[in-house]
Order: C-alpha cells, then sequence, then structure tokens
C-alpha cells in the first residue's frame, strides 16, 4: 500500500532561503530571484521580452524535491505563471515562463514596478486574450548565489534601470 505519510520528502529550505541568485537562461534572458522567505520571494527583470519589470512580496510555492533541488511555483497578478527549478549547488536553474497572449503581444504593459499597480495589472489580465499561453522554458547558469538573510528588503530595492551599468559583470 502508499505510505501516505512518506510521500512528502523532509523539508530543509536552509539551501535557498536568505539567498539571492543572478542568473542567464539560454535565450539571454537575464533574471534576479531573492528568496526572501520560505513563501515569499522579491525579484527583477534586467533583460528579456519583459526587461526592466520588477516585484516585491510575491507568494510563491517552494519546496525541496531533493538535496540540493528546489523548486519555486506562482501566478502573477497578470496571469502569468511561472515554475523555476533551482540547483545552487551546481549554478543551475530550470524555469518555465506561461505567458498569457496579452502580454506576449505588448509586454511593456507589465514593464514597471508592479507593487504598485496590482489593480492595473489584474485588470490586464481579466480584459485578455490569455490563448494561446506562449512559454518559454528555459535553462539558465547562475551568475551568482549570496546569503543576504531572511525578509531583507534591501535586496531588491530600486528598479534594473537604477542599477550601476556594470551591476551584471560585477556579479561574474
Ligand atoms: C523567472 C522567470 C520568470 C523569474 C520570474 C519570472 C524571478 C517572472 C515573470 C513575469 O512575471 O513576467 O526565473 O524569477
Amino acid at each position: 500500500m502508499t505510505d501516505i505519510a512518506a510521500i512528502t520528502p523532509p523539508q530543509d529550505l536552509s539551501g535557498i532561503v536568505g539567498y539571492r541568485f543572478l542568473y542567464t537562461y539560454a535565450n539571454g534572458w537575464i533574471y534576479e530571484l531573492y528568496a526572501k522567505n520560505a513563501t515569499t520571494i522579491d525579484y527583477r527583470i534586467h533583460t528579456g521580452h519583459v526587461g526592466g519589470r520588477w516585484v516585491r512580496d510575491q507568494q510563491v510555492d517552494l519546496v525541496q524535491l531533493a538535496e540540493g533541488v528546489f523548486k519555486i511555483s506562482w501566478t502573477e497578478p497578470t496571469g502569468t505563471s511561472v515554475v523555476v527549478n533551482v540547483l545552487p549547488g551546481l549554478r543551475r536553474i530550470h524555469g518555465t515562463i506561461f505567458f498569457p497572449q496579452w502580454i506576449r503581444l505588448d509586454g511593456s504593459k507589465t514593464v514597471l514596478f508592479q507593487n504598485e499597480h496590482l489593480d492595473e495589472m489584474r485588470a490586464y489580465r481579466d480584459a485578455g486574450p490569455t490563448y494561446p499561453i506562449y512559454v518559454v522554458p528555459e535553462f539558465a547558469a547562475i551568475h551568482l548565489v549570496e546569503f543576504m538573510g531572511l525578509d531583507n528588503s534591501d535586496v531588491i530595492a530600486t528598479g534594473p534601470e537604477n542599477l550601476p551599468a556594470d551591476y551584471i559583470r560585477r556579479c561574474n
């Protein structure tokens, strides 16, 4: 018989919570993610289809799949869904982004500090068009893993446009 109690493996999130990651996807898109605590991320998007966008306090599902292997999943107020697998020790990520059609057509509508535009994003989401979903599955290389502590609001505190010109190069 299936042992229901044994299905969920032990959850030790200490290898991801409190860390920030800067990474480049195989398609060239550069992202930065801070695992603020076990249920919350802050992030900013340096380059890509929605480069310039940044978000604080996004609620996520974060789990440990195995030793050194983590998975983060969530849905944005825009309707975009994201699943990011993070392997810090291997400096490897695989992310899948599921964009609604309205963002594929005009990503610039989401390029802002989302926290100040939540109702606007939900209105765009509800107006659509949603389909067909634009699925972007990519591996990424992590340039930087840095422990910043828990619930640190200084990590993602400004948009990518306000960072020093050498910010990404400095992280290599
Ligand atoms: C990521 C891929 C996508 C990520 C965030 C997103 C923070 C969010 C995309 C969006 O809402 O436009 O690796 O990490």
